[in-house]
């Protein structure tokens, strides 16, 4: 016994040494009075504090500037490292899942309850482990005017039990449903998403960062200022998954969760400025904190990041998001995920409370991705792209809305009335034609957000059309804006957009900028440079086509003008993906997706996958096994628009989860189904 138990304690000294000092860094306490000199460096710092000082990841480098800036530096006690922070622990040995764990209980889950799960994956880590994700909602298949509730855990690998968190609460909803009411209308009211591993090959290796090394929680685009190795916006691909995904989906409320402390963060985290929601986001985090009994605490005033999926959920898409941070340690796995289960049930209760409506096209009577801007309120809110229905929480109150979808008049709603327990409705039909300009804020860089005036201008105020209301990019910042699907600027004749440059009194002038083309990731190809407002051809750089465009500051000014760096108001599009040249908006029809349902599923032997198609399209329809092997091929062909039924046999084959697949043009739906013999 003696010599297993030395042996024990002579792995774990190893694996500490090495998580440790991996890279050349290693975890140090340091006064919290050195945070401008750790701001400064960039230095990734854990939230929650040790003897009062900070935890900070700290390089040989770092660790000198630090004690020539006279502060005491000390490496962190063996005992924090692997009871606070995980460093040393592996799961599978203890109470914590492994990933292939975690996968194989979601896939359970979906095959035992598929009334009112879907499995999908969203992506695949840079090792190629599944991002998985459990649609936990009534009628599962199809998409439903409900609000979207999301629980992101394990965006940092070693907090093991924030992984736990969402996994075990898919669990405990589907176990509940039917029997306890609450969670019965929770699931049969909103589509609740448990995502509990973004960072598989993290978690996999006991790292908080991604395999390539990259911290996954300063990546995303909001803000985003190369903190955490991150090489740009969204540079990996665990991030991208993530920004796909609210993309699709309207998230209403959301958590992300991490470890360690007892606290519920809140936005910013790149800013000391107050955010525009704040007293909706204080009355919402507090149904959560004080059901956990954690702190609820603005994230700057912790510490300040750039680049977290919390600044970005609400600062690109309006919706809200915060940070749980809980304990790491295994022996309380289930006591940590249950102090949480009460606060995850309390914002599947509230996330119905606020502003609900639809948005279609006045013509066609089909639903729109549209932005919602809320009267007074900096930063728009959006649709659900495939449904039109809109889901923003908010406070009792009247409000004015102004609807807006890319291509079609802007319409203005005035009184809605948001009571407590009542949503305010509202349906807009839009009309076609109206102008197209930028729609959405992917990345952006303001530098100098701060800067000695404290001007602050918000970087949708560059979406829409010219306002005299500009986002200052700063002195050296970046902005990339997203002109929507199927809104690509094209190369027609002559100029094919223009960039609204807005001048301040106080500024030196019209200033210098470069614009970009590319895709949502990466934007190299130079379109131009130019100072003031200015217009320009794609073609002068060969680009027949660009949906997101990126504007550089190249003015080389100070960054103490209250409007620092070029000003952009907005992005006006003048030859457009739905526009041909001359200007006459050509005729266009949007074809609705593809619907496709299973009946009866479960099934045995036999059952039929009946399948809507708007249009006449090359239709495949295909079934796989659930390692990817293909099963059979159930439909490959031309097939006119209407309802088709095929029927699928499942005699010869065994009992378990198989995924039907069905493209139809640029259309693609799917799902599951269960053969049970
Ligand atoms: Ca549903
Ligand atoms: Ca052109
Ligand atoms: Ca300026
Ligand atoms: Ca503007
Ligand atoms: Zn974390």
């Amino acid at each position: 016994m003696k010599t297993t138990k030395l042996l024990l304690i002579t792995i774990c000294a190893i694996m500490v040494s090495i998580s440790a000092f991996a890279d050349d860094t290693g975890y140090y306490q340091v006064p919290v009075g050195a945070r401008d000199v750790l701001v400064a460096m960039k230095t990734t710092v854990h939230h929650g504090r040790f003897e009062g000082d900070f935890i900070a990841e700290l390089s040989l480098d770092e660790i000198e500037v630090l004690r020539n800036n006279g502060f005491e530096v000390k490496p962190v006690s063996d005992n924090y490292l692997l009871d606070e922070l995980g460093i040393g622990h592996k799961p599978g040995t203890d109470d914590w899942h492994t990933y292939q764990e975690m996968r194989d209980g979601f896939y359970d889950l979906a095959a035992n309850y598929p009334d009112i799960t879907l499995l999908e994956v969203l992506g695949y880590s840079v090792q190629n482990r599944e991002l998985f994700a459990l649609k936990i909602s009534a009628n599962p298949l199809i998409e439903e005017d409900e609000p979207e509730v999301v629980f992101w855990g394990g965006i940092h690998g070693n907090e093991f039990t924030a992984a736990e968190v969402p996994y075990l609460h898919a669990l405990y909803l589907c176990h509940n449903y039917g029997t306890n009411p609450a969670i019965t209308e929770y699931i049969d009211n909103n589509e609740i998403w448990c995502i509990p591993m973004i960072n598989p090959d993290g978690h996999e290796l006991g790292t908080r960062n991604n395999a390539n090394g990259i911290d996954l929680n300063r990546d995303y685009g909001y803000q985003w200022d190369g903190w955490g190795s991150s090489w740009y916006p969204f540079s990996q691909v665990e991030s991208r998954v993530v920004r796909e995904f609210c993309m699709e989906n309207n998230i209403t409320l959301s958590t992300t969760v991490h470890c360690s402390g007892d606290v519920l963060f809140y936005q910013w985290g790149f800013s000391p400025n107050t955010a525009p929601d704040n007293n909706l986001i204080v009355r919402v985090g507090e149904r959560y904190s004080d059901a956990a009994s954690y702190a609820l605490v603005n994230s700057w005033s912790d510490y300040e990041t750039h680049g977290e999926v919390l600044d970005y959920v609400y600062g690109s898409h309006g919706a809200l998001c915060y940070t749980v941070e809980t304990n790491n340690w295994s022996s309380q796995v289930q006591y940590t995920y249950e102090r949480n289960q009460a606060g995850m049930n309390n914002f599947c209760e509230l996330a119905g409370e606020g502003l609900h409506g639809m948005v279609t096209d006045a013509q066609s009577g089909d639903p729109l991705w549209a932005a919602v801007w809320i009267e007074g309120n900096p930063i728009p809110a959006y649709t659900d792209p495939s449904l039109g229905d809109f889901h923003r929480m908010m406070l009792p109150g009247t409000y004015d809305l102004t609807v807006w979808a890319n291509g079609y008049q802007p319409e203005t709603v005035t009184g809605v009335v948001v009571e407590f327990g009542v949503p305010g409705e509202f349906d807009v039909e839009l009309t076609p034609s109206g102008g197209e300009y930028a729609f959405m804020v992917t990345s952006v860089n303001q530098e100098d957000p701060n800067n000695a005036y404290n001007t602050i201008t918000y970087p949708a105020w560059a979406l829409g059309a010219p306002d005299d209301l500009p986002c200052s990019i700063g002195s050296g910042g970046f902005i990339v804006l997203d002109m929507g699907e199927g809104h690509e600027i094209v190369d027609g004749n002559g100029n094919d957009f223009t960039v609204t440059e807005w001048d301040h009194p106080r500024d030196p002038g019209p200033e210098t900028y470069r614009v970009y083309s590319g895709d949502a990731y990466n934007q190299n190809t130079l379109i131009g440079e130019a100072t003031g407002t200015a217009s320009f051809d794609l073609s002068t750089a060969g680009v027949t086509s660009t949906r997101y465009l990126k504007i550089t500051d190249a003015s080389g000014s100070s960054p103490n003008f209250p409007l620092a760096g070029m000003d952009l108001d907005a992005i006006t599009v003048i030859n457009s993906g739905i526009a041909v040249a001359g200007g006459i908006v050509a005729e266009v029809s949007i074809p609705a997706e593809v619907e496709i349902s299973v009946y009866p599923n479960p099934f045995n032997p036999t059952t039929v996958l009946r399948f809507k198609l708007q249009d006449a399209s090359l239709v495949s329809l295909n079934v796989y096994d659930i390692p990817g092997r293909l099963v059979t091929e159930l439909v490959n062909g031309w097939r006119d628009a209407g309802v088709h039924e095929v029927a699928f046999d499942g005699s010869n084959i065994a009992s378990g989860i198989y995924l039907y697949k069905l493209e139809a043009g640029e259309f693609t739906a799917s799902g599951q189904m269960v053969l049970m013999k």
